[in-house]
């Protein structure tokens, strides 16, 4: 990294991330650093408290390595001990996780780092006054950065790899990579007739209400259920239609992760933990998509895809806040009929969020009215990837940064002449 301001340029990148639960903070740091690394050249260190949830994401990195290279990026432990390294020119903290209070005063000794604060993802409109906010170091001649990633052109944007979109447009267009998916999940293609549905959630009680609805429709549902915390509920229905009735059938198939499930005109399959990019994949094979979290939300929306969010929960339920920002954003074009089954759906989904509630019906009762305006849904979708598409969260993390980096090194000159 020079320090001219004239030819200020950002060639190392240290990205910390702490993993609170769950695969989504694990999940936007391997994207940024593959992204960093792969398509700006920089040199990308990944400081990760958690290889095992890393590599569900990712099968090539080895747990008992301590730091390796993984796709360009060089993978580090971050352990209790933390190592004295050189910080690099471009600092990212991942969602506030609290650096080694060794790299903050290596960091304001040495002067060369911008410092920056990746926060988590939000459509709520005080985000725009906080995006790029200085955070002055309380004692030390530091100053660290808010980017916030979000929707509008007011927010640092989305995570978006140059080549994703084609890679997804060619999917869509080519037979043999779609029956090589399926392929890959030890199914047939399925014909058009069958709607095909994609599950990624976390304990829900709507569960019962949707399957229930599914399983005594008109139309074949195929419901593909990555597994994880879901699955007991998927589970737990299957037994008590078995009880009820001779209906229940389950089948182990060639891969006993590879769990069938079926009733009425529904059929279930569970599906391993997939590598992070074809999770993508999954996404643009199916035709509505249930997703959980931040990162799993994002990439269904470039799948440009009618999709449904289970909000990651919090405990004092601001994430409500969070979904009905997003919902007031996301339908604002969409007539009134559409936004409407949107809301509903969205809402009973989210209702049901959490572990130990009772059976709720109103995902169920919500569903007619959403499948009936699939079509208005679907322009949407692509409408709505190709607005954002625009925003580019790493170019504009990258500007943003070299912005900085030269604001510094043009007050450091100053002061020395
Ligand atoms: O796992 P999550 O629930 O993570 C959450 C959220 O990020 C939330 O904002 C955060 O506060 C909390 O963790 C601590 O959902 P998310 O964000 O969708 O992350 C899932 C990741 O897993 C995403 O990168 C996609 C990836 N994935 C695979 O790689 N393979 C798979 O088979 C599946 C289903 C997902």
């Amino acid at each position: 990294m020079m320090t001219s301001s004239s030819n200020y340029e950002l060639q190392t990148c240290d990205i910390f991330c702490k993993v609170i639960d769950n695969y989504g903070d694990i999940g936007v740091c391997w994207r940024l650093a593959r992204q960093l690394a792969g398509e700006h050249g920089l040199q990308v260190r990944l400081w990760v408290d958690d290889l095992g949830s890393f590599a569900k994401l990712c099968p090539e990195i080895d747990v008992a390595q301590e730091s390796q290279r993984c796709r360009g990026v060089e993978v580090c432990l971050w352990g209790k001990l933390f190592p004295e390294v050189q910080p690099a020119g471009l600092v990212i903290e991942a969602f506030a996780c609290k650096l080694p209070q060794s790299y903050i005063e290596a960091m304001a000794s040495q002067q060369r780092s911008v410092w920056i604060n990746l926060e988590y993802l939000s459509a709520e409109d005080w985000v725009h006054g906080c995006h790029r906010l200085p955070s002055p170091h309380p004692n030390l001649p530091l100053t660290k950065y808010f980017f916030f990633p979000g929707f509008t052109k007011q927010t640092g944007g989305l995570l978006l790899e140059r080549s994703l979109l084609a890679r997804r447009d060619e999917f869509r267009n080519n037979a043999a990579q779609q029956q090589a998916f399926w392929r890959s999940i030890g199914m047939k293609m399925p014909g058009a007739e069958t709607l095909k549905i994609s599950l990624f959630g976390y304990e829900n009680a709507a569960l019962h209400g949707l399957f229930d609805t599914w399983a005594n429709g008109a139309q074949a549902v195929l419901c593909l259920v990555p597994e994880g915390r879901i699955l007991p509920q998927v589970e737990q229905y299957f037994e008590d239609v078995g009880r009820d009735s001779s209906r229940r059938s389950q089948s182990a198939g060639m891969n006993p992760d590879l769990r069938n499930y079926s009733c009425g005109n529904l059929q279930v399959r569970v599906l391993p933990f997939v590598e992070q990019d074809r999770y993508d994949e999954l996404l643009w094979a199916c035709d509505v998509n249930f997703v959980r979290g931040e990162d799993s939300c994002v990439r269904a929306q470039w799948a440009a895809k009618p999709f449904i969010w289970q909000i990651y929960p919090q405990h004092d339920t601001v994430h409500w806040g969070k979904l009905q920002a997003f919902l007031n954003l996301y339908s604002a074009p969409l007539s009134s009929r559409t936004s409407e089954a949107v809301q509903a759906l969205w809402k009973a989904w989210n209702k049901g969020n959490g572990a130990g509630q009772a059976a709720s019906t109103g995902s169920g009762q919500a569903w007619p009215a959403f499948a009936a305006v699939r079509g208005e849904l679907e322009c949407h979708a692509q409408h709505w990837a190709r607005q954002l598409a625009e925003n580019n969260l790493v170019l504009n993390l990258l500007d943003f940064s070299r912005e900085i980096g030269r604001m510094r090194a043009i007050k450091i000159e100053g002061q020395q002449t």
